[in-house]
């Protein structure tokens, strides 16, 4: 087995990704008359610096060629629309040598912690763990607890047991929401082990509340952060993603960090 190479996603042990999958997941409301362009925020990420982005392969094809030697890319290899309701399943639709022969420096699957589809999705992912950890290609784990058996997807027991399934099927890094429970949160980074955590960014909100929630992330012991429309909605994504660096990389704290952000 070839050795995974994990190095090349980080900035001094940390991470911070940029994601674009929300086309596929939430549908073009998400996005304006510019960001509705894949490249405007390929852009964003590349201005910005961050340590990979996160596409869907359809977007990776057509938009990523000449983005190719400058930003690290990682295909997310399932998704689902939000149309259909009931148990959460997000099919495979890329296979790991497909994401590669786009130049994939990494691979992304969602697991529906909970959900009645969960088996179907942690056979998916064990063939996917296996296969690119063959090539030495890390795999994250987007560890999303949904379904009718989980009353609530931000209980902190909850979330350390969606982060230590994680580790245990193969995740190199495991991708989940925070719950703004300090705490509670240093466990479930606990429960991910060796696995790296990344706090996915959510719905957008205030700069202050953003960054905050960030903070208290990588205060919880988090690798970073995988993040979308908190940047690439914002007005200033530059300006927040520049915040958001000195928060994850220099442990600096919101109110700090904001201050780089222009009234
Ligand atoms: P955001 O920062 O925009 O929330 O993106 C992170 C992400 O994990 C995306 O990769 C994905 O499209 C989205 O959240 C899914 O969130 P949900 O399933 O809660 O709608």
């Amino acid at each position: 087995m070839a050795r995974t190479k994990i190095e090349r996603l980080f900035t001094r042990g940390k991470t911070l990704l940029l994601a674009m999958d929300q086309g596929l997941e939430h549908g073009p409301k998400d996005f304006n008359i510019d960001t509705i362009n894949p490249e405007h925020v390929l852009d964003i990420a590349i201005k910005g610096s961050y340590n990979g982005m996160i596409l869907q392969k359809g977007i990776a094809e057509k938009y990523f060629e000449n983005y190719r030697q400058k930003i690290p890319l990682i295909i997310k290899l399932n998704g689902k629309t939000n149309l259909v309701k009931g148990e959460s399943y997000s099919s495979q639709n890329c296979s790991v040598k497909r994401a590669i022969s786009l130049g994939a420096a990494a691979v992304g699957y969602t697991i529906y912690v909970g959900s009645t589809f969960e088996a179907k999705m942690f056979e998916e992912f064990g063939r996917i763990e296996e296969e690119a950890h063959e090539y030495g290609i890390p795999v994250i784990a987007w560890m999303y607890p949904r379904g009718a058996a989980i009353q609530d997807d931000l209980n902190t027991d909850i979330l350390a047991y969606a982060a230590r399934i994680g580790l245990e099927l193969g995740a190199d890094f495991i991708k989940m929401k925070y719950n703004h429970d300090l705490e509670g949160y240093k466990w479930v980074v606990k429960c991910a082990g060796k696995a790296k955590l990344l706090v996915a960014g959510g719905e957008k909100t205030s700069y202050e509340n953003f960054l905050k929630e960030a903070y208290e992330a990588m205060q919880a012991g988090a690798s970073g952060m995988a993040v979308g429309r908190n940047v690439w909605q914002s007005e200033k994504p530059l300006e927040i993603t520049n915040a958001l660096k000195l928060v994850v990389f220099e442990g600096k704290k919101p109110e700090q960090a904001i201050k780089y952000i222009r009234a």
